[in-house]
């Protein structure tokens, strides 16, 4: 009677094992996600990983996709003339076997027209479309970000948060 039962778990777990590698196909993989938690009543924010391209193939994310927001922007930061300014940007490269660094200050999604306010602990669904058509979903978690002290060069990022980023 128990030598069935055991070979039939066996066999549950060969299948299990068999599907798992589809995940391994994934060309990106993001890790720690997160969404800047802003004052109650701002209405745009910012989303920031690093996404690693785990392909042999250059890939660029070309379009960022959340239903927390009217508007969802790539966007990068300039340096103008000493004032951090921030711009959109077509795309975001990640070359092959490499990544990309989305951190306040640089790289970021940027979440325009909140339709909520965010509170510390939500979980914000973000879909990042890619180049070769493929897209991966992330689930990026509302934070505090930690203002850097004062430093000469961060004098940039406090009026970046006066305009309501
Ligand atoms: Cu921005």
């Amino acid at each position: 009677m128990k030598l069935p039962t055991r070979l039939l778990t066996a066999a549950l777990a060969c299948a299990a094992l068999v599907t798992l590698p589809a995940f391994a196909d994934e060309a990106i993989k993001v890790e720690d996600p997160h969404v800047r938690l802003v004052p109650t009543g701002t209405p745009n924010t910012g989303a920031f990983m690093v996404i690693k391209n785990v392909s042999n193939a250059d890939r660029k994310v070309v379009k960022a996709e959340s239903p927390v927001s009217k508007v969802v922007e790539l966007h990068n930061h300039i340096n103008d003339n000493g004032v951090m300014r921030m711009r959109p940007v077509p795309d975001i490269d990640i070359k092959a076997k490499g990544e990309a660094v989305l951190k306040p200050g640089s790289l970021h999604v940027m979440l325009i027209g909140l339709k909520q306010d965010l509170k510390e602990g939500d979980v914000v669904p973000i879909t990042l479309k890619l180049d070769d058509g493929s897209s991966t979903k992330i689930e990026a978690p509302v934070r505090k970000i930690q203002v850097q002290a004062a430093k000469p060069e961060d004098m940039g990022h406090q009026g970046h948060g006066a305009m309501k980023h």
